[in-house]
């Protein structure tokens, strides 16, 4: 097989690069190891920028994220038994974000690929890249029990962290943080109890209140490294989660059937740089954030847009001044969503060690966000998204 793009994985990265390409009429072949169902069913985040819901507007990827996304105007904090809004049009001049499940991008880019193309192939396991200093770089890849060829003018590594294409880069610099804590994340079947995210910072640890639809909620709890979620029976669950969200008036969590539960470790990871020769990582595959900040989604889309840009400009002009750059164009924005996830992270959950120095500089930092316009600003601008750097 022969194609200009080869991309591995068929998450959110993969997925959209391969509509934008196909927009630009720019071919690929996508490669998913998982199948359909599971690439569909997995629960994952449910926040997106104004950025990424743009940009999967202008993959003409929209149309049901326009009807059944939530527009929200804000977040809500909560510590001390008192709550604080943000709220994001009147400190960034106008941006909002729209609460849209995972699930339900990959479910709308799977079904446009297979309807108008470029090929998409699950249960394809991509197994190396070769040549990839070469101009014509290789990936061998399993699919239908045969060991088969694709031979690209470029390759997309879009294969999230536990993927193959990181490996094949020469030993570049990469940074991590394992934070001494792990989320327990739970959906039920009950309506959401408020109307904007609630982010919880209490003396029992972190929760947070999300949502996937008027009827779907999704909630998180803040538990230890190595807990097995299968010693938070459901009733467990309810009674921490009301627990750390309790305020001082008559505010009530409403309980429903939970019918999925995991356990999600919390770290951070950079690698630099994201390209070497013609192989080009995007998304998981180069960087991941604790789950805090709700940028894992959005950067992977920013990394997208960027590498989508500078296929069209070499495709269209043959120059490569985008993709020359495109290391450095990512990471900025990489970092600065890294820094804010990491800052989320820490001004809001309990440390194992921490002590009660500790505790009020938590809390100082979240008196500070109430009182200030300005610190309440930084907050906003960085939750709805940073601008791209082109
Ligand atoms: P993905 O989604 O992991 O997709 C990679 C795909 O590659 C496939 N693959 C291979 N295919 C072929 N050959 C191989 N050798 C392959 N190896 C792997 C995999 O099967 C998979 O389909 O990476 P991508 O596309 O970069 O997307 C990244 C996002 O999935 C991730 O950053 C977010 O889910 C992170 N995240 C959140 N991000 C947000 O922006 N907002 C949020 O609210 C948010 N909440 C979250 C989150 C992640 C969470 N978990 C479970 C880690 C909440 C949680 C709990
Ligand atoms: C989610 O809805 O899954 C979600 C929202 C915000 C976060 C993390 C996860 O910070």
């Amino acid at each position: 097989m022969r194609t200009t793009v080869g991309i591995i994985g068929g998450g959110p990265a993969g997925l959209l690069l391969a509509r934008l390409l196909h927009r630009a009429g720019i071919d690929c072949v996508v490669l998913e190891s998982r199948s359909r169902e599971y690439v569909e069913q997995r629960q994952r985040a449910g926040m997106l920028e104004q950025g990424t819901v743009d940009a999967l507007r202008e993959a003409g990827a929209a149309a049901r994220l326009d009807t059944e996304g939530l527009v929200h105007h804000g977040i809500e904090l909560r510590f001390d038994g008192e709550r604080h809004r943000v709220d994001f049009p009147s400190l960034t001049g106008g941006r909002t974000v729209t609460i849209y499940a995972q699930t339900e991008v990959v479910k709308d880019l799977v079904a446009l690929q297979l309807a108008e193309g470029p090929p998409l192939l699950f249960e394809a396991e991509a197994l190396a890249v070769e040549k990839p200093e070469s101009g014509a770089p290789v990936v061998r890849f399993r699919h239908e029990g045969r060991e088969r060829t694709l031979t690209c003018d470029w390759v997309a590594g879009c294969d999230g962290f536990h993927g193959i294409s990181r490996g094949v880069l020469p030993a570049g610099r990469s940074y991590t943080r394992a934070y001494p804590y792990a989320w327990l994340g739970v959906l039920a079947e009950v309506a959401p109890s408020c109307e904007e995210l609630i982010y919880a910072r209490s003396e029992r640890g972190f929760a947070l209140h999300s949502m996937r639809s008027p009827s779907v909620s999704r909630l998180y709890l803040q538990v230890p490294e190595g807990t097995d979620a299968r010693d938070w029976p459901d009733d467990r669950v309810w009674d921490e989660l009301a627990a750390r969200f309790a305020v001082g008036d008559d505010w009530a969590l409403c309980r429903g059937p939970i019918t999925a539960k995991s356990v999600t470790p919390m770290r951070a990871f950079v690698h630099e740089p994201m390209r070497h020769g013609r192989l080009l990582l995007a998304g998981d595959a180069a960087h991941i954030v604790p789950p805090t900040g709700a940028k894992g989604l959005n950067l992977a889309v920013s990394d997208v847009r960027i590498l989508a840009r500078g296929l069209v400009e070499w495709h269209r002009s043959g120059e490569s001044h985008v993709l020359d750059h495109y290391s450095e164009l990512c990471l900025q924005r990489v970092w600065q969503a890294t820094r804010f996830s990491d800052d989320m992270t820490r001004m809001l959950h309990t440390r194992p060690d921490g002590d009660a120095f500790d505790h009020q500089v938590q809390l100082a930092r979240l008196r500070r966000i109430a009182a200030s316009r300005e610190a309440a600003a930084e907050l906003a601008a960085n939750y709805s998204g940073l601008p791209l750097p082109l």
